[in-house]
């Protein structure tokens, strides 16, 4: 069977846009592949942030991955900081990756400019996370298309290691939900909607007020035409609405265009906002169940030990193959 690996970085309540981009494409193909999910947390330290509380924020995405229909039955959930053989893989990725190829990731060169004092780990972020793919013999990584650079750069490595000491890694692929592979900012659509960004208006949070949520949808940028068409450069909010609505209830976008073809923004919108909410509340209610729950515990230490023997055998083939004593 082949496998399928992502990870979220737990620096906040996760948004509607790394659950269509991320997780809900992991709960899709979980029967197709073994799979795996992870929270990245020591992706998460790589930028300053005094109010992490990693302990509360990992506990609650495990809660939301189950939430959103992770079935621990079917993946194997676990903490990447409780599975030392990341960082131990990622220094021998890093003696194979050069600083040019690092140096022209986007996230690196947008993350950098907001604060100059960046540190060493932004810059080696994408080695890591080369790691945590190649570590498990990865073959798909679903991600949002803001990740498919780093996935790239995974197969790369994983690529000049093979040529270099004899076949060791699979080349992974990333794989994207189409046209949610993006989901846009509700103020303003010309951006990603992003866990970090400072105007709250413009992005859902999974465990928002459910009446907050729709008054978000129902104010999101529209443009001053009538029509409810995909066209991302000209109607980029009418077409990222269209991309929430069509990717929650698995429609095409043609097939929510002629949905609405006779309906006006506000009809739209109102629809829009019903089906987020219903998504959303479902998720809620399943939050709600999990999160005190000594299931996570379970859940936590079981992937824990299973995590840790896949990775151990391949750290260990690694150093074989780089001939360590
Ligand atoms: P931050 O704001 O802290 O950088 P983020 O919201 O970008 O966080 P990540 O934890 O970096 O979220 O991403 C988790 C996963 O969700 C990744 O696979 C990423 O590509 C995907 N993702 C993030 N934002 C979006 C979005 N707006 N649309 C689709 N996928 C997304
Ligand atoms: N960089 C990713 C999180 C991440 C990841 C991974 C995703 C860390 N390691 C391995 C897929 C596979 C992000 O979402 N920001």
């Amino acid at each position: 069977m082949k496998r399928m690996l992502t990870g979220l970085q737990p620096t906040g309540v996760i948004t509607l846009g790394n659950y269509i981009g991320a997780i809900k494409e992991m709960a899709k193909r979980q029967d197709e592949y073994e799979s795996f999910i992870f929270v990245a947390d020591l992706h998460a330290i790589t930028v300053p942030n005094m109010d992490l509380n990693l302990k509360e924020k990992t506990r609650s995405l495990i809660a939301l991955y189950l939430a959103c229909g992770i079935d621990p039955n079917k993946n194997t959930i676990f903490v990447q900081s409780e599975n030392e053989y990341h960082t131990n893989l990622s220094w021998f990725l890093e003696c194979n990756s050069y600083f040019g190829e690092l140096s022209r990731m986007h996230q690196f060169k947008e993350k950098s400019k907001k604060n100059e004092n960046f540190t060493a780990g932004l810059f080696t972020y994408p080695v890591l996370m080369a790691a945590d793919i190649l570590l498990y013999d990865t073959d798909v990584v679903p991600v949002g298309i803001d990740q498919k650079q780093h996935v790239e750069l995974a197969r790369d490595i994983a690529i000049r290691f093979n040529n270099k000491y004899g076949e060791t890694f699979v080349v992974p692929e990333p794989v994207m939900s189409g046209a949610g592979a993006k989901i846009m900012d509700l103020i303003d659509p010309t951006k990603k909607m992003s866990k970090s960004s400072e105007n709250q208006n413009g992005v859902i949070r999974l465990l928002d007020d459910l009446d907050v949520i729709r008054k978000k949808i129902m104010r999101a940028t529209t443009d001053s035409e009538m029509n409810i068409k995909y066209d991302p450069e000209n109607k980029p909010g009418i077409s990222n609405l269209i991309t929430i609505y069509a990717s929650i209830l698995n429609k095409t976008v043609e097939e929510v265009e002629k949905e609405f073809i006779d309906s006006n923004y506000g009809t739209f919108k109102k629809a829009v906002a019903d089906t987020v909410v219903q998504e959303v509340s479902r998720i809620q209610d399943k939050y709600n169940e999990y999160i005190n729950s000594d299931l996570i515990d379970k859940i936590l230490e079981e992937g824990k030990k299973k995590s840790r023997i896949f990775a151990k055998a391949k750290y260990e083939a690694v150093k074989n193959k780089v001939g360590f004593y």
